[in-house]
């Protein structure tokens, strides 16, 4: 075993941490880290908090952290803000305001550095949440801005993805458009505090009237995280979604699913890594991107095919 996947299961943390900037940064130790990791048993809810910028995440889950706490069990918290790869300045915020749980070991935050591409940050916060939950922590928290594909590709490994949201922000209809209702399992009406939660609470019952969801209806919880109300409301309604995963069988359902995705998706990068370095070792080939009125269907099938027939 990788002396790093040995010494996670032991819970040595900086073992944690180390591993994640491996992974971060897409080492060649991994892979075989992470097979390792895989094959440790694991126990962890994986919880996703996505929401818009300023929504209350970061103080939504130092809250629920505290309150977690309290009952004993462990977690790990990973924040991903791709909206601010090189200011440092959310980190930073994010960090004082999570300050007072630095001390304590049932208790680890990461925030993940944006190397690369976006999709690199979502492998690498989808391998960061393995690692932890390999390391045996009981919640694993995952804080991402719904913004994009990407950030909606992180929540696809999340088992209860929360949305935050806040009263008179006028934010629902850019996160309706953005895909982003559909993979909430709880609506988190976060700043309670301000006016206008009942009119919020009146949209997204417009919502679910017009999508009228299977099995599961996402619950509305109000939040007010500068104060602290709110979490074992919160933190009950998704309980109750990890019961509802597990007695149904769509828990099993939805990570059969992302495993599949996963793997498609690697599948295709590592197909797209192999094309490209094969043909653009060959000067003519790239010669014909000097014609912008070369056929882009006719080109991509050729290369491909030429490759695929390479090793014959
Ligand atoms: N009034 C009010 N303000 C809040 C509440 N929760 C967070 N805030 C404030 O909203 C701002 C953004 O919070 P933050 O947690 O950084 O949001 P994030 O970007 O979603 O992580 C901060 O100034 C918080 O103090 C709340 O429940 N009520
Ligand atoms: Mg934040």
């Amino acid at each position: 075993m990788h002396s790093l996947a040995e010494r996670i299961q032991k819970q040595d943390m900086r073992a944690l941490a180390r591993a994640i900037t491996l992974i971060e940064n897409d080492d060649e130790e991994k892979l075989a880290l992470m097979s390792d990791i895989f094959s440790i048993q694991k126990q962890a809810h994986y919880v996703g908090i996505t929401g818009s910028p300023g929504a209350g995440k970061s103080s939504l889950i130092n809250q629920l952290l505290t309150y977690l706490r309290k009952q004993d069990l462990t977690v790990a918290v990973i924040a991903v803000d791709p909206t601010s790869p090189f200011s440092g300045g959310a980190l930073l915020g994010d960090r004082t305001r999570m300050n007072q749980h630095f001390m304590d070991p049932g208790i680890f935050i990461r925030s993940m550095a944006t190397r690369g591409s976006l999709g690199g940050l979502a492998r690498a916060t989808k391998d960061s949440i393995r690692v932890c939950d390999a390391y045996g922590f009981d919640v694993v928290l995952v804080e991402t801005v719904g913004v994009g594909q990407s950030e909606l590709d992180i929540m696809k490994v999340v088992d209860t993805t929360g949305l935050v949201m806040t009263p008179n922000s006028g934010d629902v209809l850019q996160i309706f458009k953005a895909g982003i209702m559909e993979i909430a399992d709880l609506f988190i009406i976060n700043k309670a505090d301000l006016p206008g939660v009942r009119k919020l609470i009146s949209t997204l019952k417009e919502y679910m009237m017009i999508v009228q969801p299977e099995g599961w209806e996402p619950p509305i919880v109000q939040t007010v995280s500068t104060k602290a109300e709110g979490m074992p409301d919160l933190w009950k309604r998704i309980k109750d979604h990890q019961s509802y995963l597990y007695q149904t069988d769509k828990g099993a359902e939805r990570r059969k699913q992302q495993l599949q995705l996963e793997v498609y998706d690697l599948i295709r990068e590592e197909i797209w890594r192999e094309v490209k370095t094969e043909m653009e070792k060959d000067h003519k080939k790239m010669e014909i991107f000097q014609n912008p009125d070369a056929d882009p269907y006719q080109l991509a099938r050729s290369w491909f095919q030429e490759w695929a027939r390479k090793d014959e």
